[in-house]
């Protein structure tokens, strides 16, 4: 089936314009004025809209195994969500248990996925280092399609890394190309506090900050950027959360060190008044780490996201209902970790961003979309609106208005972070590779239609850093040269 989207406004991360855009076998087939409907194609009107790449989550967990649990969300009903909101590409994770082969937790999240109605790709974490873990990092980079790989400096006993396997993996990251990403806590000291908050009888969710200050974030932060930059390795560093940890990456950047930054919309949005809240079901369905904070971070996320110091923004998307919450009724510390979002992120994001003259549309697409795109590097076929790209695609209505609501929601979960919120801006049409997944509020996913998506890894950002690296070593004979 082809699809004519006429009238609308074209909103990319560079330009704005007016012009159709056609679209058949999936991608995207032409953009200009007036183009003519070829016979049988489904004709859009999308006068008034603003047609951008559908959204790229780059931070999901959906089905996640975690804390005695499994995320309530499935790759099924978080991808269509995910489509009702205007998004329409994911990045999961595929989390090994320590000790587990990488190929082995690879294959069983892609039979998860399978069902999914949108297409996803996967960052792979290290959960423990050995020769094993080297050799499959090269398998997945060079026929698994993927160039990415996590790191959890926080959940001591679980899924936390040291300093020294992060040097080993960072290092065989740069061997292979790929990325690594980061979630900067430190858990040595998240644990202590835990221990020494129950000793003090602090038990319910109002604990769970107190546990995880934004220093401690701060702190790990600033470790793992002088690791990577030992490493000479790039990395990205996932749901920065307060200010510390902005500015360790502005300082980095301009040092000239390659460091990303991902900015959750619930870490923009919401502060840490919410584990104060009297209800005790209502505060532990924030408890997510690294946690709300107060309200001066947001200030802190939202000029960083501005300034290019952070360049992506996410979910985190990680949904527990209430019954698994409350396995941590008598210990913070046992409350599963995670909240949702996946449905609302670029929603929230036009209303408080572009609505506050914050951002611009095109500031919009490059946060929520093409910098994602770019730095997993699946652009252009993904966060563009271009010839040959998937016809991945949001009609925006930035008249439209919506209140949030988990009464509403298509998450499958029971609680919403934005709950009562009313925005102004919404997806009118959702298309995932040309197909309408979301029209005017109905939503019609096609559960298996999603595809996984290769990654490749990045000779262009490896070559740079060669071409640095051997700069930087021939700099001192230069000076002793010119000394003598
Ligand atoms: O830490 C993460 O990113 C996963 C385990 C989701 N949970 C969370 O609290 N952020
Ligand atoms: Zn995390
Ligand atoms: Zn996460």
């Amino acid at each position: 089936m082809s699809v004519l989207i006429r009238g609308g406004t074209v909103v990319t991360a560079e330009t704005t314009s007016r012009a159709d855009v056609y679209c058949a076998g999936g991608t995207i087939k032409a953009i200009g004025e007036k183009l003519e409907a070829p016979s049988g194609a489904r004709v859009i009107d999308a006068g008034g809209l603003l047609v951008m790449p559908g959204g790229i989550d780059p931070h999901t967990h959906m089905q996640l195994p975690f804390m005695s649990t499994v995320a309530s969300e499935d790759f099924y009903t978080g991808t269509a969500a995910a489509l009702a909101g205007g998004t329409t590409m994911i990045i999961d994770f595929v989390i090994p248990n320590p000790q587990q082969s990488l190929l082995a937790a690879y294959d069983t999240w892609r039979g998860w996925a399978e069902k999914a109605a949108a297409d996803y790709s996967f960052h792979v974490a290290i959960t423990w280092w050995s020769d094993q873990v080297r050799d499959e990092m090269a398998v997945l980079t060079r026929e698994r399609g993927v160039n990415s790989f996590k790191h959890f400096m926080a959940y001591k006993g679980a899924i936390m890394v040291s300093d020294e396997e992060m040097l080993q993996s960072f290092r065989r990251c740069r061997e292979l190309g790929a990325i690594a990403t980061v979630h900067a806590e430190n858990g040595e000291i998240v644990y202590y506090l835990q221990q020494e908050l129950a000793r003090a009888g602090i038990r319910g969710p109002e604990g769970h900050p107190l546990s995880r200050p934004p220093e401690v974030e701060g702190e790990a932060a600033n470790r793992v950027i002088t690791i990577a930059h030992i490493a000479g390795a790039p990395i990205y560093i996932v749901h920065n959360s307060c200010r510390e940890a902005v500015e360790a990456i502005a300082r980095a950047r301009s040092n000239g060190q390659r460091v990303y930054g991902e900015v959750l919309a619930g870490h923009l949005l919401v502060d840490d008044s919410v584990y104060q809240h009297p209800d005790w079901a209502f505060a532990a369905a924030h408890v997510m780490s690294p946690p709300f904070r107060p309200k001066e971070h947001q200030a802190a996320l939202w000029r960083a996201l501005q300034a290019g110091t952070l360049q992506t923004t996410a979910t985190d998307h990680c949904c527990f209902c209430a019954p698994q919450k409350a396995m941590g009724k008598d210990d913070f510390s046992k409350i599963p970790n995670g909240t949702g979002g996946v449905e609302d992120r670029m929603a929230v994001l036009w209303h408080h961003g572009v609505g506050t003259g914050r951002l611009t549309p095109n500031e919009f697409v490059r946060v929520t979309s093409t910098a994602a795109a770019q730095i997993f590097n699946l652009y252009p076929r993904k966060g563009s609106v271009s010839v040959g790209a998937d016809a991945d695609l949001v009609l925006w209505d930035p008249a439209g208005t919506r209140t949030i609501s988990a009464k509403t929601h298509h998450q499958n979960v029971d609680f919403n972070i934005f709950e009562g919120m009313t925005v102004t801006g919404v997806p009118r049409y959702t298309l995932t590779q040309g197909q309408v997944a979301w029209a005017d509020g109905k939503l019609d996913a096609v559960r298996g239609a999603g595809r996984y998506v290769p990654r490749p890894t990045f000779p262009a950002v490896f070559k740079a850093l060669e071409m640095r690296d051997k700069a930087q070593a021939i700099r001192p004979v230069v000076r002793q040269v010119a000394a003598e």
